[in-house]
């Protein structure tokens, strides 16, 4: 039997977008992280920090492991996988985004990489959120559409963009995760931001390229409940 989970952190988003409370996650490539300066990095993390995101796109053994670990030692807060890769999922953490590469019609990242992760997450305690990620083009070739091998959504494609969130949520989907990709030139503009938010029910996610605060700032006042950003704070890892 499949061991049911806590939903704490899909509670507390729910509950966070309930009170019109922004959410900042900050995201570690488990490949770039040195675990010797963790404290010195969480130190400097944004105050309003509220979930550490671990995951890459590049497949990585044991690596993930070894973060999550780290980081549990060093914070009380959540820790949410975000795997670009089976071989990044711990039990370690506290929650696993399971994503489905719903812009792309590539098998392997639509139901392939899922139905491996079972032997895994079938008893695993896990808490396992069902996410439709969709990628959007950020004016760069991002490792995420190297690896994944599919093309991002255009930008002016507006209504592409709103159905395949819209589909996403209508197959079950909790949370709809816009992503432009790390280190994109563009972030996901405001306006599709608040063309999907308006049209979906779930809670959205918006990434990728978002270096500043007023780019954060933006995305939140568009309608993003979450933004989550990475490469800014590389700097400290
Ligand atoms: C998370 O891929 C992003 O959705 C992170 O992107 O590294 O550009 O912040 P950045």
């Amino acid at each position: 039997m499949i061991k049911t989970n806590r939903n704490l952190v899909y509670k507390s988003i729910l509950e966070a977008v309930q009170n019109q409370d922004k959410l900042l996650s900050v995201l570690i490539d488990p490949d770039k992280f040195e675990t010797t300066i963790t404290m010195n990095f969480l130190e400097n993390l944004p105050y309003s920090t509220r979930f550490l995101f671990v995951g890459g796109s590049k497949v990585n053994d044991g690596k993930t492991d070894v973060v999550v670990r780290e980081l549990k030692k060093r914070t009380h807060l959540p820790i949410v996988l975000f795997p670009g890769d089976v071989n990044q999922i711990t039990d370690e953490a506290d929650c696993l985004l399971f994503l489905s590469l719903l812009s792309g019609r590539n098998p392997e990242y639509l139901i392939d990489q899922q139905v491996k992760s079972i032997t895994k997450l079938q008893f695993s305690p896990l808490e396992i959120i069902p996410t439709g990620y969709i990628l959007i083009d950020g004016g760069s070739v991002t490792s995420v559409l190297e690896i994944s091998q599919t093309k991002a959504i255009p930008q002016h494609e507006l209504s592409k963009i709103i159905h395949t969130a819209l589909a996403g949520q209508f197959s079950g989907k909790q949370l709809i995760y816009l992503e432009a990709g790390s280190g994109a030139k563009h972030p996901v503009s405001p306006e599709i931001i608040s063309a999907v938010k308006d049209s979906i029910s779930v809670p959205l996610i918006v990434g990728g390229g978002i270096k500043t605060e007023h780019q954060r700032e933006s995305a939140f006042k568009a309608g993003a409940d979450m933004v989550v950003m990475g490469n800014a704070f590389e700097r400290s890892m």
